[in-house]
């Protein structure tokens, strides 16, 4: 896959990133006045992560960002996506902020610059404020509030060096995990209360657009400034080419896609999910502003995470075929979501140490398909990587199965571009190894590794220099 020769499909003006999400990589969880987040508390609870492993220093970037930040320069990132730890900003999520927060921010931001490095804001990279949890988290009406007030304050403060924002980063993660399977806080196996509180997040995120473009219209965000939402994007295909597989199918791309995009790329939801929600769980509730605000929360790009496909069986006790809306047949209890289809293994597949499958053209199949149903919307690739146990040869970090992981996929991504998809940057998951929420530190995923036994040094991978050359030939060499 690699190879030297090739010339750059990539566009000029092609932003060559990296990720991170703040909980994952800051550390400092008490420090300076930061509040407590939902992850805080949850990764202190017994049994809850691997080995008990928490965010407490995970890299310790808050302390160390500078020397983080050398590090991208030195890699020639031209641009760094992070989130924002609304808690550190505002420890009871809403009222006083918390001033050494904002500063932290704004450090952070100024060093990016000082390089060059444009930084892309996530807003929400699940790390809700605990106090916030305590009033009802998601399914409280006033965090809908306090997200716009926390909107409006990060405008406030970096939006005049700030151009690309998102609100959100993975509604199906958080909300799927938080509500349905219980593996992430607040830990509940709900669909009703997931299904109104994954609402929620629409409503705030439509109401931070709206602030956005209050923002915009005073100039107080750059030109060129743009805010999007960013989502996983799991393209879903049918293990057999059996009727019953690809009802299953359709219906997994429903629930898991459909039902996470349209509402910010269409500003409605699928209207026979609604029904059939509505119909099962007597939710989503909606205020009576709601259908408005969806309406007018269109994004200015979708970015898209995306790690694996999923292949799906029908489960042989459910007919796909014969659910929908109409609340009779069918469309009873089952919808918590997994009950309508079954995600299965292909043996032909190749997988990860984590059983994830590995299938870069994956990344080009799951944006055309979006095309087709939202048009022809600005992508960024916000996330993709492999998280793997790297080997440690003679104390160098070989890493060529994440070269080889990703340089699959730039070639996807420069094939979606010559097939007209309107792709403007790549964020691999992620700068340096950071904590994985429910996998602790062995999931590693970095250009850099932090020597955990060595008071957290840093130390460039094979693939840091790798991605040096992609970043340097605007990815013509991969
Ligand atoms: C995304 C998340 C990001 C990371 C990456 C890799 C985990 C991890 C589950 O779903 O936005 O925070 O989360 O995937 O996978 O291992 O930390």
């Amino acid at each position: 896959m690699m190879s030297d020769n090739k010339t750059s499909t990539f566009p000029s003006d092609f932003l060559w990133g990296a990720a991170s999400a703040a909980y994952q990589v800051e550390g400092g969880h008490d420090a300076d006045g930061k509040g407590p987040s939902i992850w805080d508390v949850f990764s202190h609870q017994p049994g809850t992560t691997h080995e008990g492993t928490n965010g407490d220093i995970a890299a310790d970037h808050y302390h160390r960002f500078k020397e983080d930040v050398a590090l991208m320069a030195e890699a020639g990132l031209q641009s760094y996506r992070f989130s924002i730890s609304w808690p550190r900003l505002l420890p009871e999520g809403r009222g006083t902020a918390n001033a050494a927060g904002i500063q932290f921010y704004s450090d952070l931001i100024d060093e990016l610059l000082k390089y060059g490095i444009k930084p892309m804001i996530t807003l929400y990279h699940w790390d809700l404020p605990q106090a916030l949890q305590d009033i009802g988290g998601w399914e409280s009406r006033e965090t809908v509030d306090a997200f716009e007030q926390y909107a409006r304050l990060c405008y406030e403060k970096f939006g005049d060096r700030v151009e690309l924002w998102s609100t959100f980063n993975e509604t199906l993660i958080f909300i799927g995990m938080g509500y349905f399977t219980g593996a992430h806080p607040p830990g509940l196996r709900n669909p009703k209360r997931g299904i109104q509180a994954c609402h929620h997040v629409f409503i705030a995120h439509a109401k931070a657009v709206k602030a956005f473009r209050d923002y915009q219209a005073e100039n107080r965000i750059p030109a060129g400034g743009q805010i999007g939402f960013v989502n996983v994007m799991q393209p879903h295909d049918p293990i057999t080419d059996s009727p019953a597989d690809i009802a299953a199918c359709k219906m997994a791309d429903d629930l898991l896609t459909h039902w996470l995009y349209d509402p910010v790329l269409k500003g409605e939801y699928p209207a026979h999910i609604l029904n059939m929600a509505q119909l099962t769980w007597g939710v989503p509730e909606f205020a009576p502003e709601d259908e408005d605000l969806l309406k007018e929360n269109i994004c200015d790009f979708i970015g898209v995470n995306y790690y694996k496909r999923e292949w799906i069986a029908a489960n042989p006790d459910v007919d796909n075929t014969q659910i929908n809306t109409t609340g009779e047949k069918g469309s009873g209890k089952e919808f918590g979501f997994k009950g309508l289809f079954k995600f299965v293994r292909n043996p032909e597949s190749t997988y990860t140490d984590w059983d994830w499958e590995i299938y870069p053209e994956g990344l080009c199949v799951g944006m055309m398909r979006l095309k087709d149903r939202y048009g022809d919307i600005p992508f960024y690739i916000t996330e993709n990587g492999l998280g793997a146990k790297d080997p440690i040869v003679d104390g160098e970090i070989v890493d060529d199965p994440r070269i080889d992981y990703l340089s699959g996929h730039i070639d996807a991504a420069a094939s979606a571009i010559e097939q007209g998809i309107n792709v403007r940057g790549y964020y691999p998951w992620s700068f340096i190894d950071l904590l994985s929420w429910l996998n602790g530190y062995q999931k590693q995923y970095g250009f850099v590794y932090i020597d955990r036994d060595n008071d957290l040094a840093r130390k460039r991978k094979k693939s840091f220099y790798w991605y040096q050359g992609v970043i340097s030939s605007n990815g013509a060499i991969r």
